[in-house]
């Protein structure tokens, strides 16, 4: 007998009324799921609330929170009971059954799975605890700032509940003022990793499920009126039209604000409202944001008692037919495809030093443009993007087959979204927004898919909406064009083929023909195949390094005739972990389709991609 039938045993008469009842319960929800998908059928519903993250951190007073955390692994979730409240017997009689101040240590930023040989394969509640001194300033207000926690978070301070955040790359912060005290303070966070089917991503998913704490942590003091978020950037197409946003959070919401952009003698100023909020619209004559020339202004807002610098280029970023403009010129994307997984240690990739390695790479390849995926990426990256002159594609986790039907999925995606957004936007680096990895051609997928594109483009008038796909239909033996309707709805198509990888002989492609349904610019957002670095023989000899570069110099040949080609990111930088990938001796637990090895040493494939950019530079590309 399977184990799940052992739970009713239908010749009991208890059990068997309990299996009526269930019945009974189990139509009665198929009735409420119905009424749910027909009111879903009809215009999507958006859910979309107004982000609470307070933008640009790294140009804030702030204390970090990051190092040794108390750390209680919490396999059954007991700690919900009371963990919270950090207890501590208070005689030899007392019975309490954990202890913050006995358990070991993990260090945050972190994942846990690399930092603990028995946390490897670990998925479910880990209960975290800082304890730090805090002295409170007169008409301070503080927050309590995550960069990220995968994948749920339940924030407590000093024993009471902050917040719950769900979603494991976005930024979030809780308000503290009140329940800060003079002096010691106890911040607890339950991280739990547990996949579930309802969730962003969901079950099944081709990276490590690294949990924990795995971006900084820290405290932001601001004014008791403060400038939340704005928006400076250029007006869609326009070269010298600067219109944006600013929004106050606070008891005095009717500001003056001051806009200064020194170096380009902009002193703009503007009145917030009742909702602390004002808009802006101003020329001025700047030098654009680019590959080759990164150029980042001093941009100052000032208001009541709060005063905010940032480094912002301005660039604008649109399609034309097939083509990406950038700054009004037509621009071909030379780009790779990469995880946050750290250089040489492995695990989550949080440093400035992570994000300098591995975009260094990028660049040693030639690149002017990257793919993080398949989540949004820490702003350490993010910022080193900005002034290297890397134009950005950023993604949401919304990977293979999740629960499209569900309201409950879909609001959760649109938060991510909107929190991605709300941390970025002010990136020039950033182009495109893609809503979805390699999601299965339905017609509930497409409508989850379309809402998140119309969410995107509410919440930024200024980038592209993509998406990676992979529906392609034969037209003949050798032909074969991209036809997923979700394209209808996206400025520039993605997608990902593994010729010579997944299906046919690398060779194959110098046979194939596509044809894109759209005229829109398209981007090859994923082909690839596994090598093991220093691994060596014949170009048929799967794992090889030659097999590897063998597959690269077919594949270039075919993406260079594919129509309205507009860029590639090859898949991947660097190899990367995977519970996906067993192979003994051969993947150990890791997808082998880097073009750089865990360890940082290139393989053939990356010179002969290097060669590609380099001649695609050449030919003005
Ligand atoms: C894909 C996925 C990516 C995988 C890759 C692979 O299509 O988008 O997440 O890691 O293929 O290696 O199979």
């Amino acid at each position: 007998m399977g184990e799940h039938a052992a739970f009713i045993d239908v010749h009991s008469p208890l059990s068997l009324l309990s299996a009526v009842a269930l019945r009974f319960f189990m139509k009665r929800c198929l009735a409420v799921l119905l009424l749910a998908g027909w009111a879903y059928a009809s215009p999507a519903p958006s859910s979309l609330t107004a982000s609470t993250l307070i933008a640009n951190v790294p140009g804030r007073t702030t204390v970090s929170l990051d190092g040794a955390w108390r750390a209680i692994v919490d396999p059954f979730d007991n700690g919900r009971a009371g963990f919270f409240r950090d207890e501590k017997p208070h005689s030899k009689s007392d019975r309490v059954e954990y202890s913050f101040d006995a358990s070991p240590v993990l260090n945050v930023p972190g994942d846990w799975n690399t930092q603990r040989e028995q946390l490897m394969f670990y998925e479910g509640p880990v209960w975290y605890r800082r304890l730090f001194n805090y002295h409170n300033r007169a008409d301070k207000r503080v927050f309590v700032y995550f960069g990220a926690v995968n994948y749920k978070a339940t924030v407590y301070l000093n024993g009471e509940k902050l917040g719950e955040h769900e979603g494991g790359f976005t930024a979030f912060n809780f308000e503290a003022t009140s329940v800060l005290r003079e002096g010691e303070n106890s911040l607890i966070v339950e991280v739990n990793n547990i996949r579930h089917a309802d969730a962003v991503p969901a079950l099944k998913f081709d990276w490590w499920n690294y949990g924990g704490i795995t971006r900084d942590v820290m405290l932001v003091e601001v004014p008791a009126t403060f400038i939340q978020d704005y928006w400076v950037q250029l007006v869609r197409g326009s070269q010298n039209e600067i219109a944006g946003w600013v929004q106050l959070n606070g008891a005095q919401p009717a500001q003056k604000i001051m806009l200064e952009i020194p170096e380009a003698g902009v002193h703009e100023a503007v009145s917030t409202d009742g909702a602390g909020r004002a808009s802006f619209h101003f020329t001025a004559k700047l030098e654009l944001w680019s590959p080759a020339h990164p150029k980042l202004y001093d941009v100052a807002l000032r208001g009541g008692d709060d005063v905010l610098h940032d480094q912002i280029g301005f660039r604008t970023i649109e399609v034309q037919g097939a083509n990406i403009l950038l700054n009004g010129k037509p621009i071909f994307l030379r780009g790779i495809s990469m995880h946050e997984e750290a250089p040489f240690r492995e695990g989550r990739a949080f440093s400035v030093e992570d994000a300098q390695t591995l975009l260094g790479w990028v660049k040693d390849l030639g690149c002017n443009f990257v793919r993080f995926a398949h989540y949004p990426h820490n702003e350490n990256e993010i910022r080193l993007a900005d002034r290297l002159g890397l134009m950005v594609w950023s993604e949401i986790p919304v990977y293979w087959d999740i629960d499209w039907s569900n309201l409950a999925t879909l609001a959760n995606a649109e938060a991510q979204l909107r929190d991605e957004i709300a941390r970025d936007h002010n990136r020039a680096a950033l182009i495109l927004w893609s809503m979805s990895n390699e999601t299965p051609v339905k017609p509930e997928r497409t409508q989850f898919l379309k809402q998140l594109a119309a969410d995107a483009r509410e919440l930024d008038s200024t980038r592209l909406i993509t998406s990676a796909l992979n529906r392609t239909d034969q037209t003949g033996p050798d032909e074969r064009i991209l036809s997923d309707p979700l394209a209808e709805s996206l400025d520039v198509v993605g997608l990902n083929e593994y010729v010579g990888w997944y299906e046919r002989r690398p060779e194959d492609a110098d046979r194939l023909q596509w044809k894109l349904k759209w005229n829109k610019p398209l981007i090859v957002s994923e082909f690839g195949g596994g090598a093991v670095y220093g691994r060596h023989g014949d170009a048929d000899e799967i794992w090889t390094e030659e097999f590897q570069d063998d597959l690269y110099q077919h594949q270039l040949g075919m993406v260079e005739r594919m129509p309205n080609l507009a860029g590639l990111t090859p898949w991947v930088l660097m190899d990367f972990r995977s519970p996906a990938r067993m192979l003994p001796g051969v993947q150990d637990y890791h997808n082998r389709k880097g073009v750089v090895s865990n360890r940082g040493q290139r393989k053939l494939a990356f010179y002969t991609l290097q060669k590609f950019y380099k001649k695609m530079a050449e030919a003005g590309k």
